[in-house]
């Protein structure tokens, strides 16, 4: 799809638009376009993003995905992404979500960052990131996917906006000094029983690693990282399928816990 026009690109986001609208799982782009490229991928990820925009959705900032073994492992696809974050999107620590709005949610611990300077550019560091990262924020990730049976390969993830449909944020804010990002522990609890453990260097040996190949993938298209943004670093441990009447929860070693139900 190397010469693809736009109309193209906007036809593809539009169908995955409807899916996340209307709650229904569709097949994956590559089955029609098994020549999609990662740069494509991104190109449909932008005019989904341009469509939301222009429906009047508020952009609050962006996720990684896939920047773990466990979760790597677990979705076969080996490559960091990223995508962007809206504001109808953010959930409060202990609210219930519903799930008559979702297709297929799963749940996944991560670290989250509040940006307190603009960051930009191709060279950013993990050193830099922390000099303009205001806060960490325990969160949890919704992830639903829109294709059939959450499988799908790295343009097809990309384009659908890397599975982003809900956060929950936890209330706990710390500085970046104030904690030991590397071995930040975590559990994640599903109705009481924990189904997976991690600690935070999990995520490319250390979130802020992953922050910084973030506003590297952003300088490729002239963008960056404004202030007030939240910045999921990607998930720690597996994420794990939720059902009608389940409790989530993530406790954090020195940043508290992040809780959510599913109704
Ligand atoms: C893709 C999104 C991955 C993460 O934290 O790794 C992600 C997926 O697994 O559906 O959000
Ligand atoms: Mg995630």
């Amino acid at each position: 799809m190397v010469s693809a026009c736009p109309q193209e690109f906007a036809e593809l986001a539009e169908r995955l638009l409807r899916a996340e609208a209307e709650r229904r799982e569709v097949e994956q782009l590559t089955v029609d376009i098994p020549e999609l490229t990662v740069s494509d991928a991104y190109r449909i990820q932008r005019e989904l993003v341009r469509l939301k925009q222009a429906a009047g959705q508020r952009l609050i900032g962006f996720k990684m995905g896939l920047t773990s073994r466990a979760k790597q492992k677990s979705m076969g696809v080996d490559v960091p992404i990223y995508g962007h974050l809206f504001e109808e999107t953010a959930v409060d620590d202990g609210a219930a979500v519903h799930l008559d709005q979702l297709i297929h949610p799963r749940a996944e611990a991560e670290l989250a960052f509040v940006i307190g300077a603009e960051l930009s550019g191709r060279h950013v560091t993990a050193a830099s990131v922390a000099a303009a990262v205001e806060s960490v924020v325990p969160v949890i990730e919704i992830i639903d996917s829109r294709y059939r049976d959450f499988k799908f390969k790295l343009p097809d993830v990309i384009a659908d906006n890397t599975s982003a449909s809900r956060v929950v944020i936890g209330r706990r804010r710390a500085g970046v000094s104030e904690v030991d990002l590397r071995l930040t522990g975590v559990v994640l609890e599903r109705n009481g029983e924990v189904v997976a453990t991690g600690a935070a260097a999990a995520v490319l040996g250390n979130p802020l690693e992953s922050i910084a190949l973030l506003v590297q993938l952003l300088a490729r298209d002239s963008s960056g990282l404004e202030r007030g943004q939240l910045v999921l670093a990607g998930a720690i441990t597996e994420a794990v399928p939720v059902r009608r009447g389940d409790v989530v929860s993530a406790a954090f070693d020195g940043l508290g816990s992040v809780m959510v139900s599913f109704c």
